[in-house]
Formats: structure tokens, C-alpha cells, sequence
């Protein structure tokens, strides 16, 4: 690798572990962690941390030139549900981080950009099962239109500037080393903090929303083989579909009841039920899985026996 990586909202929830991963593929000193606020220990004692806010060009600028970096992960986002709360700071926070890189990649500061972009780039008109690479796409939050536009400028950059930009739509993505902050997924991470903790979890969706979601490592998986995978390959740029598994939280609360049979699920849905009932149950991800290979790991008994044991380790420590 000729220069090094910046990852911008390295210290999110999957910002922390694919710092962490990426650490252990090229070297800690090769992968530079940035985001406003300091993260993990595990991530800030591996390797090098800067702040940095993602808004802030000049001093992401700054960090380009101080590192040689030839690689950017920015993975600062507000997520949908808390975008709801503040419409314009999420579209500031979302589409300028986003302009920034591009430009700086337009201009050859860097050579290879990812950007995630999500399933909320669909809406209520799309098709709700297997939904297509190519669909109807009219989504209805704030978070999901940034993500939307993101992606038709990622193409565009891409087209007419030959920038080299990697992107994936993301589903649900489940994990315990860091919480994530403000999803509509959430509640497959909550539901295990709740079952170890109270034996119980008021769940906020319905029983019968039916998600799209993933573990963390075939998350990080997938965002190294793309980012991996030869230019030629990704005949997609604006963003691949990706797909592991699709649960609703009466699936997901069956399967812990098999390793913790005391455990009880009660719903109340909010707000957050509107922005689910807008997303896709289930996503076909085959262009990925043609084009570079992307396969998946994690079935829904592997990732809740990893949920359980990861989670339990959690709090004995915390004791
Ligand atoms: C959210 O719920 O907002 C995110 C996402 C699906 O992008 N987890």
C-alpha cells in the first residue's frame, strides 16, 4: 500500500472495529483513527488517533498531507432515526463530509474513498421483498435522502472524474464492542443488554418488522473485500446491496428464548416503527456476490450465540 488510511468516524460503531481490523491487516501505524470524540481504549492505544470534526475540510485536509494518505473510510454519519430529531444538522453532517472527500479525491489527494450508504435509500414504494439493486427509491427520512444523494454522487464523481469510490448499503448491523447511536435497528443490539440485564426488553418495533440485518465481522467482511477487490470489479458506484439475513424482533427474541428460556419481549412501538415499516424486509445483494464474491458468514444462531457471549464478557468486566 503505497500511503496510509484515514478513517473519519473511526470511534462509531463500526468506525471502532474496522479500525481495529484494518490496524491488524496493514500495521497500527498505517491506519489513522479520527473522529470528534475519543473512542475505545482498545482503539485509541493501538495506533494513532487525531480529532477531527468530518465538516471541518481544512483540518481533514491537514491530516492528508501530515499522513500521506492514500485511502479514506468516512464513516461519519447521523442515523436515521436521530437524524429525524434534526433534519438539517443530518443533511450537513451527511452530504458536506461526503463533498469534501470527493473533491479531495477529484484533485488526486487520495486515490480510493469508501462511503457507506444504507437500506434506507429505499422507501414505501420500493419492493419490499428481495428488493432489487436497481428499484424505486423514494425514501422518506432525512437520513435516507442523504444517503440517496450520496450515492448518485458518488457515480457522478466516479463518471466524470474517475474517482475511485467504494460503497456498500448497509443493513442492520449487529454488534457489542461499541453501541450504535440513534438507528432503527437498534433494538437487535438493545434486546441482548436487555435479556442479560433484566432477563426482559421492551422492544420499540413491532413483532412482525421484518429487517434486513447482519453481524459485525461480515460487515467489516464485506467493506475490506470491496475496498480489496480489483477497480475493474465494481461496476457498481453508487452503492451494492448487501445481505446476510432479515429477522423481525419475534424471530430475534424466539432465538435468544432457546439459550435463555426466561427471557420475555414486550412491544411498544414509536416513531421508529414508520421509518421500519419504509424499509425493505429482505434485500437481494446477487451483484455483490457476483462482482467481487461477497458471501456472507454469521446465520442467526451464530450471531446471537456471539451476541450472548460477547455481551455477558461485557458486563462481567464491568462488575
Ligand atoms: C439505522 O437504523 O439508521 C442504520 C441503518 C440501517 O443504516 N442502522
Amino acid at each position: 500500500m503505497a500511503g496510509k488510511i484515514l478513517i473519519i468516524g473511526a470511534c462509531g460503531q463500526i468506525g471502532t472495529e474496522l479500525t481495529l481490523k484494518l490496524r491488524n491487516l496493514y500495521g497500527n501505524q498505517n491506519v489513522i483513527a479520527s473522529d470528534i470524540k475519543e473512542g475505545s481504549r482498545e482503539l485509541m492505544e493501538s495506533g494513532p488517533f487525531e480529532p477531527a470534526d468530518a465538516n471541518d475540510a481544512r483540518r481533514v485536509e491537514a491530516l492528508l498531507d501530515q499522513y500521506n494518505i492514500s485511502q479514506v473510510y468516512l464513516m461519519a454519519a447521523m442515523l436515521s432515526a436521530t437524524a429525524e430529531k434534526a433534519p438539517m444538522k443530518a443533511w450537513s453532517l451527511n452530504m458536506d463530509s461526503l463533498f469534501h472527500i470527493l473533491n479531495f479525491a477529484k484533485d488526486k489527494k487520495i486515490e480510493k474513498v469508501f462511503w457507506p450508504s444504507s437500506i434506507a435509500v429505499f422507501g414505501p414504494t420500493t419492493p419490499k421483498n428481495d428488493t432489487p439493486q436497481t428499484t424505486i427509491m423514494e425514501p422518506t427520512t432525512v437520513y435516507g435522502i442523504s444517503k440517496q444523494t450520496g450515492e448518485r454522487w458518488c457515480e457522478y464523481f466516479h463518471n466524470k472524474y474517475g474517482v475511485d469510490v467504494r460503497s456498500l448499503r448497509y443493513p442492520g448491523i449487529i454488534s457489542y464492542k461499541t453501541l450504535p447511536g440513534g438507528g432503527t435497528t437498534d433494538y437487535a443490539i438493545e434486546i441482548f443488554h436487555g435479556a442479560l440485564k433484566n432477563n426482559g426488553y421492551t422492544s420499540f418495533l413491532a413483532e412482525d418488522t421484518g429487517l434486513p440485518m447482519m453481524y459485525m465481522d461480515d460487515a467489516i467482511k464485506a467493506t475490506v473485500d470491496i475496498m480489496e477487490a480489483p477497480s475493474h470489479k465494481i461496476r457498481v458506484r453508487s452503492s451494492y446491496n448487501l445481505s446476510a439475513l432479515s429477522f423481525t424482533p419475534k424471530i430475534l427474541a424466539e432465538a435468544i428464548q432457546k439459550e435463555m428460556p426466561e427471557f420475555k419481549i414486550a412491544y411498544e412501538p414509536d416513531f421508529r416503527q414508520k421509518i421500519a415499516d419504509s424499509w425493505p424486509s429482505s434485500i437481494d445483494d446477487s451483484e455483490a456476490r457476483k462482482d467481487w464474491q461477497w458471501k456472507h458468514d454469521f446465520d442467526l444462531e451464530s450471531l446471537v450465540n456471539e451476541m450472548l457471549g460477547g455481551v455477558s464478557e461485557q458486563l462481567r468486566a464491568e462488575k
